[in-house]
């Protein structure tokens, strides 16, 4: 055995007495600070519909929608357990509500998409505006705006809730309050405010309803799906994403929520994509149709065969594919808004 080096003991010395100050040496950890790309902990996973629809349905026999506020099923990254979270960055969860149910008026900070997974005939209401939703519509709740949902459907209603709860976390941001009712009563008619500015038109007189947010409420699929199905005919098919189109905020071009991207995109039959990788984590909601994702990551593999309602994750900087044999259709989403506002945002198209 040597003799410890006299300038290790030194270090040591130095750390131990200046540890009770709350002082640590920078250069002990440099490297994993600072590393030479993401080092994300969160791994990718899928959650096959037929799996945990069983278990959305026992939630609905064990609680009521009221008594649980929301009642929802977090997907959580198998990495990440125990901190609701499926990325570092981004909530995701599965929300059941049946019929004649109520999910009690609420606001926080924390801005929230629905995607509807399963079921027509169960509403939002933003602001004093129901959206009634139906299969593969994106729905936005704005920062600070009261929501509560309910359900006029003669079955069960779900949808995927996006959240970005994990990023007001980090910046101890977050604030929530719940109304005075637990319903609100209706301010104006289901779809103005997709009367308003939803046809490539708007008041003529306005300001920004809900400031960085879309001032639209709901972005119905039949309008996404005619325009995906008429570039799949029309328009070439891009070799990595297929045909892929990001929802817009009509009054800025840009994202539809300051924190949240939102895409949807069809992969044509026969299909298969070339690899890519990026720094915002996605979320993926199947809407249609089968497909696989291959994803690498440092030598390992993953492969999962999806089908619709299918949900999986593809973290930061792991290189994927999709492909699909029979055609299919995927929304998504991820935290881009804010790496690009940040001006880290990192994409690299491989083949
Ligand atoms: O619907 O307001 O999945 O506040 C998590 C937190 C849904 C909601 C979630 C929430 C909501």
């Amino acid at each position: 055995m040597n003799a410890p080096h006299p300038a290790a003991m030194q270090r040591e010395q130095l750390y131990r007495d200046m540890s009770p100050l709350n002082l640590t040496p920078l250069w002990e950890v440099l490297h994993a600070l600072v590393p030479p790309q993401p080092t994300t902990p969160c791994v990718p996973a899928l959650w096959n519909y037929g799996e945990v629809r069983p278990f959305l349905m026992r939630a609905g026999e064990a609680i009521t929608a009221e008594e649980a506020v929301r009642r929802v099923l977090i997907l959580e990254n198998p990495a990440l357990r125990g901190q609701s979270a499926i990325t570092q960055s981004l909530y995701a969860g599965l929300q059941l509500i049946l019929p004649g149910e109520v999910a009690p008026a609420h606001r926080h900070t924390q801005s929230a998409l629905r995607f509807i997974v399963e079921g027509t005939g169960a509403y939002t209401a933003v602001d004093g505006e129901r959206s009634t939703m139906r299969p593969g519509d994106f729905i936005i709740t704005p920062s600070w705006t009261f929501h509560d949902h309910g359900s006029d459907a003669d079955g069960p209603v779900v949808w995927l809730d996006g959240l970005d709860i994990p990023m007001v976390r980090f910046f101890d941001a977050g604030f929530a309050e719940n109304a005075g009712a637990k319903t609100q009563a209706a301010a104006r008619p289901d779809g103005t405010s997709f009367a308003r500015f939803g046809h490539n038109m708007a008041p003529v007189r306005h300001e920004s309803p809900y400031g960085a947010t879309s001032p639209i409420f709901s972005y119905p699929y039949e309008r996404s799906r005619e325009a995906l199905e008429q570039l799949e005919c029309h328009a070439p098919v891009d070799a990595w994403d297929g045909v892929k189109l990001r929802y817009v905020n009509p009054l800025t071009g840009g994202w539809p929520m300051p924190t949240l991207g939102t895409f949807m995109q069809r992969l044509p039959a026969g299909f298969g994509g070339q690899p890519w990788r990026q720094t915002d984590g996605a979320v993926y909601s199947v809407v249609e149709g089968e497909g696989e994702v291959l994803v690498e990551h440092q030598g390992q593999q993953w492969r999962f065969a999806f089908g619709a309602r299918d949900h999986f994750v593809v973290p930061s900087w792991h290189t994927a594919r999709l492909s699909s044999a029979t055609g299919c259709v995927l929304f998504s989403f991820s935290d881009r808004p804010v790496h690009q506002a940040l001006g880290i945002h990192k994409e690299e198209r491989l083949s």
